[in-house]
Formats: C-alpha cells, sequence, structure tokens
C-alpha cells in the first residue's frame, strides 16, 4: 500500500489532519491501534478555543458544533465561599466553546467516511522505519496479516502512549517532565450544569470543577489522591464531596444523579523536544501533555495539526520544506505557553501534599489579584481562550 501521509493515531490530531490533508488533495491512511467504538466512547476535553472552532470550520465539519456547542464568555472561579468572574470577551473580545472531544472526534470520522479515506482500526503492533531517510514507510499487523504503508511523510498523532515519540532515538530528543502528587476523579452525569458557566473551585479540602457538555449533560471534577480507586467512590460519596468544595449558594442548586461514568486520571506536564525526527513529526499527546486544568490539551493538538498541515500543504504545492523545517520550533512556542499557562492554574487553584501555611497564603493572595485586578484577569482570559496561532 502507498499513502503521501501516514498518520499514527486516530484520535482527534489524526482525523483533524487526515481531513485538512484530503480538502488541500493530498492522500493519507490512518493507522488506529484501537476499534472506532473505543475511541468514540472515550470521555475526555469539553473546552475548545477560537482557534480549533476555525480550524474544524476550515475542515468543513463545524455544522453541529455551531448547533449543539455551547459559548461561554467567561467562567467562574472560586476560593471556598468567594465566587468571581473572568468575563473572557470582555477582556480579549473571544469567547470559548464548550463540545465535548467525543462529538468532535464522531463529527471527523463521519467526514472521514463520507470523504472515503481509508482508516485502518485494530492495527497492531504499529512499526515506523526508515522515517529519517527519503523513503520512510510503516509496518502493522491485522487479523494476523503484515501490512507494508510505503509514505512520503508520518504523523506520529498515537498519544502518550504510542509508538511515534519513542521511534526517535533516546539521544536525539530531550524529555522534558512534572508529575502532580494528585489525578482527577471525574464523573459525567445526565443532569443539568449547576451554572451557566464553568466553575473552577479552589477549597481547603482541594480542588473540584463544575464543568458540562449540554443542558442536561454535566461533567464534574474532584482532585483526589493517586491512591484512591474508582471503586471507592461511590455516587453518593463523589456529589457529598463536590458539594464541601463548592460555594455554599451553588451547592444548594446542585442537581444529582446517579453518574454514567467516571474515571481517575493522573495530572503531568510533559514536553518532548523536538517534535520532528527527519519524515516524521509529532502532533499532539505524542509530544506533550498539560494537566487538564486549563482545558489546554486537545487544543494544543489543533495548533499543532494547524502547523503540520500548513507545512505539508506548502510542500506539495512545490513550495519547498521551508514550512515542514519550521515545524517543531513553531508548534514549540505555543506548547510551552499552554504548558506554563496549565501549570499555573493548577498551582494556584490544587492543595499539594505538605503545603505550608505560607504557600496556601500566596494561593489566596494571587486568587485575590485574579479576582479583583483587570490587568491580571485580561492575563487569565487571552491565555484561556488561546493565544493566537
Ligand atoms: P489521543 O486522543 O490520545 O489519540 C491518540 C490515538 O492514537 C491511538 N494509538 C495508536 N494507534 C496505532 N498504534 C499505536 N501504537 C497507538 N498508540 C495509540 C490511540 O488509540 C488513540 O486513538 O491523542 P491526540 O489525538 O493527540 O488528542 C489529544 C487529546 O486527546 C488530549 O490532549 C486531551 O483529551 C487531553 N485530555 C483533556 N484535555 C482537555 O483539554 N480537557 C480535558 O478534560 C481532558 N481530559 C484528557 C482528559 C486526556 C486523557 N487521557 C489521555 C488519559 C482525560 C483523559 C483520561
Ligand atoms: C471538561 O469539561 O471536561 C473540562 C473543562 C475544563 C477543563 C478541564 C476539563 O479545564
Amino acid at each position: 500500500m502507498r499513502t503521501q501521509v501516514a498518520i499514527i493515531g486516530g484520535g482527534p490530531s489524526g482525523l483533524l489532519l487526515g481531513r485538512l490533508l484530503h480538502r488541500r488533495g493530498i492522500n493519507t491512511v490512518i493507522l488506529e491501534r484501537r476499534s472506532k467504538a473505543h475511541v468514540l466512547g472515550r470521555i475526555r476535553a469539553g473546552v475548545l478555543e477560537r482557534g480549533l472552532v476555525a480550524l474544524l470550520t476550515e475542515a468543513g465539519v463545524s455544522e453541529r458544533l455551531m448547533r449543539e456547542g455551547l459559548r461561554h464568555d467567561g467562567t467562574l472561579l472560586s476560593f471556598d465561599d468567594t465566587m468571581f468572574r473572568v468575563d473572557f470577551v470582555g477582556a480579549t473580545g473571544h469567547a470559548v466553546t464548550v463540545y465535548g472531544q467525543t462529538e468532535v472526534t464522531r463529527d471527523l470520522y463521519d467526514a472521514r467516511e463520507a470523504d472515503g479515506a481509508p482508516t485502518l482500526f485494530e492495527a497492531e503492533d504499529v512499526a515506523i522505519h526508515d522515517a529519517d531517510s527519503d523513503t520512510p514507510f510503516v509496518t502493522c499487523t491485522r487479523g494476523g496479516e503484515t501490512l507494508r504503508i510505503e509514505c512520503d511523510f508520518i504523523a506520529g498523532c498515537d498519544g502518550f502512549h504510542g509508538v511515534s515519540r519513542t521511534t526517535i532515538p533516546a539521544d536525539r530528543r530531550r524529555e522534558f517532565e512534572k508529575v502532580y502528587p494528585f489525578g482527577w476523579l471525574g464523573i459525567l452525569s445526565e443532569t443539568p450544569p449547576v451554572n451557566d458557566e464553568l466553575i473552577y473551585a479552589s477549597s481547603e479540602r482541594g480542588f473540584a470543577l463544575c464543568s458540562m457538555r449540554n443542558a442536561n449533560l454535566s461533567r464534574y471534577y474532584l482532585q483526589c489522591s493517586l491512591e484512591e480507586r474508582v471503586e471507592d467512590w461511590s455516587d453518593e460519596a463523589f456529589w457529598e464531596e463536590l458539594k464541601r468544595r463548592m460555594p455554599a449558594d451553588q451547592a444548594k442548586r446542585l442537581v444529582t444523579g446517579p453518574s454514567v461514568e467516571k474515571s481517575i486520571a493522573p495530572l503531568r506536564s510533559f514536553v518532548s523536544e523536538p517534535m520532528r525526527w527527519g519524515r516524521l513529526f509529532l502532533c499532539g499527546d505524542a509530544a506533550h501533555i498539560v494537566p487538564p486544568t486549563g482545558a489546554k490539551g486537545l487544543n494544543l493538538a489543533a495548533s499543532d495539526v494547524h502547523y503540520l498541515h500548513e507545512g505539508l500543504a506548502d510542500h506539495y504545492a512545490g513550495r519547498g520544506m521551508d514550512g515542514l523545517d519550521a515545524y517543531s520550533a513553531r508548534a514549540l512556542s505555543r506548547v510551552w505557553k499552554a504548558e506554563r499557562f496549565s501549570w499555573w492554574f493548577t498551582t494556584l487553584t490544587h492543595r499539594f501534599p505538605g503545603q505550608t501555611g505560607f504557600d496556601r497564603r500566596m494561593q489566596e493572595a494571587e486568587i485575590d489579584l485574579l479576582r479583583t485586578n483587570a490587568a491580571a484577569q485580561a492575563a487569565m482570559a487571552e491565555n484561556y481562550v488561546g493565544l493566537p496561532y
């Protein structure tokens, strides 16, 4: 089999890249380790920056997003019982859109199928060969058969646990990592959201987040210790703990119900540099991870895709390799700023084991600065709605 760009991973990065390239007349094959049902069963991000919305529009897959997505002009932050709002539109002129990653992925799969572009699901033992030559290829096994896909370029869109990043020789990459001493326990429930806007709550008992997917689907998170297990958290215990971490007047309005999904995710900051080795380009979680506090994971994957598809389109339009040569540096420049924002917002709002009274006062002072200072709010808002590409 031969294609122009072999894409490893059929998550949002791989699908969006595939669709944008298809629109430019560039062929792709996607190799995905899981089944389509498995990929579509994952509950992940929920907040889309305008850059991602623009890319989905350019990709011709924003029709449902425009209809069903919720525009959020600001967000709420609370510290114990004090709650205040950061007005994104007032501070930056831009809003964000609440629309689940699951839905983005579904829209992209629908478009890919309509395009007739190939996706090889349940592709096992994917391996990248000769990425540092002009004739790279990818192999995998499917149903006991070995496939070989020859290509011009390989896009490594296979997430944090994929094979792409580790194909780059260890002496050709540098990794930067911070693992946080806590995780997020998340639930999805078919209940109306407690508020029209998200609430990021920093309390003595730890962080909590009230988010949503639509008018009758809510997503809530609690900071938890890494030793905790999902099975040990009944729905009742989750709701009780959430109420304790929210401002009292909001807790009173909280509508509870059975959870339809419950999971724990660890929190990590991670970057692998550079994001290119020869004809292999890393995109999204394959190259970097952020803690979810700033809602940046999916959005960073989108900015990588933007830079990479432009570089590839330039190359195939006969404009040379400059765009591809600049890819890693352009992407990393934005990645590091989002890493900083996600780290800052996590550090500001979570309780850390061993935190001293002084550390807590520093958090309180910074949250109070954010509550009362327009410049501090503008800086937060600009990062939250997304820095320009
Ligand atoms: P994905 O979504 O991980 O997709 C990678 C795809 O590659 C496949 N794959 C392979 N395919 C072939 N061969 C291999 N060897 C392969 N290894 C892996 C996988 O099956 C998968 O389908 O990466 P992508 O496309 O870069 O997208 C990135 C986003 O998914 C990610 O940044 C966000 O979801 C991060 N994230 C969150 N971000 C937010 O902004 N807000 C959130 O609330 C939020 N929650 C989350 C998250 C990530 C999570 N993970 C990765 C554990 C919650 C979770 C649980
Ligand atoms: C979500 O709705 O899943 C979500 C929203 C905002 C975040 C993280 C997760 O910062």
